[in-house]
């Protein structure tokens, strides 16, 4: 018998892939944590039931959640990644040489070590020197944060049910916002454009009280519900369309998904959603 794991969305639409084989079941004191081979997609990582990232399609989301922000800011000397337990966004940071220091602040210790284990393929530098990872609540970490200002902050969370819902607030937003050196760039996943739009305008309307600038923008996902996804960009004053070629120069030659024609045509948005965003 197929073993299939599934994601309930919201009890409306449901999302399954194949299992070749379980490999974890285990219960943190946050959230339910499943590890499993797929047929299609290798080793996949799902959490509270939610698919999170998979061997097969995890450079889609993390080249495009990351390489916007880092090819275009001002500065990325100092870069803060909120949530990310599976590695694949530091990674994606660490790439540049003009990071000087990342900090990681991930909730959930046990989903590191089980991706350290399970996902090994993602290749995470973390040993990495320029690397302070730390175990504890982001939200709580940016609230309290009195130290050097970050050049770019990257919240790579779950989907905004339960405890993940705080990284949604207006008051997250403006937190990050005091987090941030005045030239700063703040870049969140903002869920899918199409099955999970409420979410995705909420998230716009609540940046939009913190930061003057907020660019929405698009790319694909294969195995998030409707397999196209959003993420959202806010500043004070970067236009976010424009790479630096330098930087793009660093990350172009062993990227899979992201180039310079795909950063400038992710932020064209169906006219619709357009409208929506006012
Ligand atoms: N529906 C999935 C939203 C997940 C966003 N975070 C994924 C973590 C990958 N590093």
């Amino acid at each position: 018998m197929p073993s299939w794991y599934e994601e309930d969305q919201k009890s409306k639409t449901r999302f399954s892939l194949v299992a070749k084989q379980p490999l974890v079941s285990a219960q943190s004191p946050y959230q339910k944590i499943d590890l499993f081979e797929s047929e299609q997609f290798g080793v996949v990582l799902m959490l509270d039931g939610l698919f999170q990232t998979s061997e097969r399609d995890e450079h889609y989301y993390h080249e495009m959640l990351i390489h916007p922000v880092m090819t275009s800011a001002p500065s990325i000397k100092r870069v803060l990644v909120i949530g990310g337990g599976d590695g694949g966004s530091i990674r994606e940071v660490l790439r540049y040489a003009e990071v000087e220091h990342v900090t990681m602040c991930e909730i959930d210790g046990l989903v590191i070590e089980l991706c350290k284990q399970h996902l090994a393929s993602f290749n995470v530098p973390w040993t990495d020197k320029r690397l302070d990872l730390r175990v504890g609540d982001g939200i709580a970490f940016m609230k309290e944060h009195k130290g050097p200002l970050y050049d770019v902050i990257i919240v790579d969370g779950s989907d905004p049910i339960g405890p993940a819902e705080g990284l949604i607030a207006e008051s997250f937003y403006a937190a990050c916002k005091k987090c941030l050196s005045p030239e700063g760039a703040l870049v969140v996943q903002s869920e899918s454009p199409i099955v999970m739009r409420d979410d995705l305008v909420r998230i716009v309307k609540n940046m939009r009280t913190a930061f003057p600038r907020v660019a929405p923008y698009l790319g694909p996902v294969p195995i998030y519900p409707s397999g196209s996804w959003s993420y959202t960009l806010a500043s004070e004053k970067l236009d976010p369309r424009v790479p630096k070629p330098e930087r793009l120069a660093q990350i172009e030659p062993t990227a899979k998904y992201y180039n310079r024609d795909i950063h400038q045509a992710a932020f064209a948005l169906p006219s619709d959603l357009k409208r929506e965003l006012g």
